[in-house]
């Protein structure tokens, strides 16, 4: 078992510092990754989003037993769609469309079944979940108070979809002073380029934004983050 808390990431190595981290876990709904789905129904791939799920329980699992803070967040809509701007709502294919119906109970409608998370990745009793009317985590929410009671400065960003709500958090919690590690095969996009632009432009020009590691280098340092300092 290694003893480091560094994650040997992309472009500079990643120290875990005890107590101040935590793992997001961003829109792992039914709605975006399930077979028949609001995302299939738009003509995407969902292989490439269901590919993320083993890894992602893994490294969830992983940061459960070092004591690590695990938050979710779901993206969705009060049911009278009132926090729906039309900006938002009257785009994409009409009938397919956020409040409309769909396999899995109303499209992004909080309390729908397909709003809530898969259940491979259901959050463990006491969780955060963080329920979110954007593509940010941080607008029209809580997760900055969360942070900021818990004495978090560093996040390791996962979850769906790299280019447009991991991108959009991780920009922000990085705008806010938030040190943030995105793990690679623990996010997701429909488009496989846009996948991997997306993980390029986060680690581009000396981590513009933050940094990329893959779940495989982060779990031993979660592992560590057990270990007294002295011996790491
Ligand atoms: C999208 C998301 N892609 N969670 N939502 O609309 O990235």
């Amino acid at each position: 078992m290694t003893t480091s808390h560094e994650v040997p990431a992309e472009p500079t190595p990643f120290r875990l510092v005890p107590g101040k981290t935590a793992l997001i876990v961003i829109d792992m709904q039914r709605d975006f990754i399930l077979p028949g789905g609001f995302g299939e129904s738009l003509g995407n791939d969902v292989d490439q989003l269901l590919k993320v799920v083993p890894p992602l329980a893994a490294l969830i699992a992983a940061a459960r037993d070092a004591g690590i803070m695990v938050i979710h967040t779901r993206e969705g809509h009060r049911p009278d769609l009132s926090d729906c701007p039309p900006a938002k709502l009257n785009r994409g294919a009409p009938s397919q469309r956020i409040g409309d119906p769909g396999k899995y109970g109303r499209i992004l409608i909080r309390g729908e079944y397909g709003h809530d998370i898969v259940d491979e990745l259901a959050p463990a009793p006491g969780e955060v979940v963080i329920d979110k009317p954007g593509k940010g985590a941080f607008y029209a929410t809580e997760l900055q108070d969360v942070l900021t009671g818990a004495g978090i400065t560093q996040l390791l960003v996962t979850g769906v979809t790299t280019e447009v709500c991991v991108h959009t958090t991780t920009r922000e919690a990085n705008d806010r002073g938030y040190e943030c590690l995105v793990v690679s095969d623990c996010v997701g996009s429909y488009f496989p380029d846009f996948q991997r632009i997306g993980l390029e432009m986060i680690k581009a020009q000396g981590g513009i934004f933050g940094w990329v590691a893959d779940s495989a280098a982060v779990i031993p340092a979660l592992a560590a983050l057990g270990t007294p300092l002295s011996q790491v």
